[in-house]
């Protein structure tokens, strides 16, 4: 025992002398702002600005928020923060939120998200990858989104509406805890899109589909802490080859995807949905047109439409449901509006009728204000960047946050911005405001590359809804609404329960 003395204190002084150095690297790159010379509110070893990772009380969206709002306050166009040890650069001004995203996209073309490769190969899709790669699947990608294929991927949204009124019809007698019926309704559509499967996989409460999806986005501590190693320390997650997804997730995504294609080509089935246009893609080799995919590369982009469709487009139709529900006067107008429009197709959900509701786009542009299922977003400066007015340089590597949520709320540009208010999108407000006070979806080349397919299935889904029920909101529901803590995603914490009373 005693021997082992002499080991002890040797361990004792490396831990002391380890600790130093992270405090004296602290303290060095907390300087980094101040160098720079752009504004910044003071860090704090070890968490920098952001809250204390494990007793963290608000959304890391609402934390930057925050930060913008303070920013506002004190005039600054834009602010340094520290992520744990990490400076990020914050854009306010919306004319730099411009530049960033769009004007001078060549310097911003990453978004900074960690994907190995090697590791797991579902985890190298379109929102993590980076440049010539990035722009590569982007460019084989883009014609997969059209209007055109968006029209052709309508009826398989169709059939899945079905199953979301046959739900509420069942549940009607008791609340009904919306967020999972509309969970169920786009893990469905999206199931069915990019996943081939039919739409009753989702009848059972815990579809392994489901399962799986919620996981990726549920934040355990654990989890959290991988992000914020992830997002700190990249090549130390390279080095100690960590994981992104993990592998029970991915293992069961591939498979999926593996036993649709070998099916598809082994009875020569088609389908019109996203895996057939990236399988026919598979096939494209022969023409030498670089337009080819590998059976991994499908594997990721059909994880990452799943990931990044089902729960967004849900989120936003649980909002607006809710809003709706809260304000009687607006779901009656949003109601005449469906009424009118399907009177002029038959009765019939039809893609024309869908992009024939103005006021639906009203709704749900208020809606993805309030709610952007995505607070903020992030770019990589991939080469040294001076901004236009100033005397500042943006080095080589810096991670740019775009506030969304806080853009969103800003008085200036919404005046009492947590009111609720379709009119704030009428064709003459948007005319006197600035472009960039509206990104839901993101913008420029990087912008949201579902877009359109997200804003027809939350179009679908409320439109089958509100033609058949009127919604109040049941008692249950906590209010006000607060936003998951531990999320990736900006959703509701806890249940938003309806009443459904059928018309
Ligand atoms: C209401 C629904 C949705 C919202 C609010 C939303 C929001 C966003 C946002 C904010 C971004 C980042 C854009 C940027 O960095 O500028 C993004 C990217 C992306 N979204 Fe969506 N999204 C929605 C639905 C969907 C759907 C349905 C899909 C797929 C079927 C999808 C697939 C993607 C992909 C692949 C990217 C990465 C694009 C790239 O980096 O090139 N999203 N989305
Ligand atoms: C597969 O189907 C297409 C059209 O349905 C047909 O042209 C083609 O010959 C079929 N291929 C095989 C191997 O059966
Ligand atoms: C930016 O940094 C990356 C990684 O450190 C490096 O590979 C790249 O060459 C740099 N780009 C420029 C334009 O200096
Ligand atoms: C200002 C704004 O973002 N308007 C959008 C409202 O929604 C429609 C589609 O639903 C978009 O085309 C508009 O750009």
């Amino acid at each position: 025992m005693f021997s082992n003395w002499g080991l002890l204190t040797d361990l004792v002084g490396v831990i002391i002398a380890a600790f130093a150095i992270i405090i004296a690297y602290y303290k060095w790159t907390f300087g980094y702002w101040k160098q720079k010379n752009i504004p910044y509110f003071p860090p704090s070893i070890p968490f920098g600005n952001l809250e204390n990772l494990f007793t963290a009380t608000s959304n890391i969206g609402v934390q930057v928020k925050h930060f913008y709002d303070e920013m506002r306050h004190n005039k600054w166009k834009h602010g340094g923060l520290f992520f744990l040890a990490n400076p990020t650069y914050v854009v306010v001004d919306l004319e730099y939120v411009k530049n960033v995203l769009t004007k001078d996209f060549q310097y911003f073309v990453d978004r900074g998200v960690y994907y190995n490769e090697e590791v797991d190969p579902i985890g190298a899709h379109l929102f993590a990858l980076g440049g010539p790669k990035w722009r590569n699947l982007r460019t084989k990608l883009t014609p997969t989104f059209t209007s055109g294929k968006m029209k052709m991927m309508f009826q398989t949204l169709v059939d899945c509406e079905v199953n979301l009124v046959k739900k509420i019809e069942a549940k009607r007698k008791t609340p009904i805890d919306i967020k999972d019926v509309l969970g169920c309704f786009t893990a469905d559509i999206i199931g069915s899109c990019a996943f081939g499967l039919n739409c009753n996989t989702f009848e059972e409460e815990d579809s392994p589909f489901r399962k799986y999806g919620k996981k990726v986005f549920a934040g355990s501590t654990l989890q959290r802490l991988q992000v914020s190693i992830f997002m700190n320390f990249p090549r130390l997650a390279k080095f100690l080859q960590m994981r992104q997804i993990p592998k029970d997730i991915g293992d069961f995504y591939s498979k999926v995807v593996t036993d649709n294609v070998e099916y598809r080509e082994k009875n020569n089935f088609t389908r019109k949905d996203f895996m057939q246009l990236l399988i026919d893609m598979k096939n494209n080799k022969s023409e030498g047109d670089g337009n080819s995919l590998t059976l991994d590369e499908i594997t990721a982009q059909c994880f990452v439409f799943f990931i990044a469709g089902f729960e967004t487009s849900s989120t936003t139709m649980t909002f607006a449901l809710y809003e709706l529900s809260k304000n009687q006067e607006l779901q009656e107008k949003v109601r005449t509006e469906i009424e009118t429009v399907l009177a002029k197709y038959d009765g019939k959900i039809t893609y024309e009728a869908i992009q024939d509701m103005k006021y639906m786009n009203q709704v749900l542009n208020e809606t993805l204000r309030k709610y952007p299922p995505l607070p903020f977003i992030t770019r990589q400066c991939v080469k040294d960047y001076k901004i236009p007015d100033q005397d500042i340089i943006i080095e080589n590597g810096t991670r740019v946050i775009i506030p969304i949520l806080g853009i969103h709320y800003d008085p200036e540009y919404y005046p009492n911005p947590d009111k609720f208010d379709p009119e704030r999108f009428s064709e003459e407000n948007v005319k006197n405001r600035h472009n960039y006070a509206h990104i839901p979806f993101g913008e420029g080349p990087r912008i949201c590359i579902g877009l359109r397919f997200g804003l027809m299935q939350s179009k679908v889904g409320l439109t089958s809804l509100l033609r058949k029920y009127r919604f109040k909101l049941n008692k249950k529901t906590k209010e006000p609404i607060k936003f998951q803590v531990k999320s990736a995603t900006l959703a509701a914490e806890g249940e938003v329960w309806l009443d459904a009373e059928k018309l």
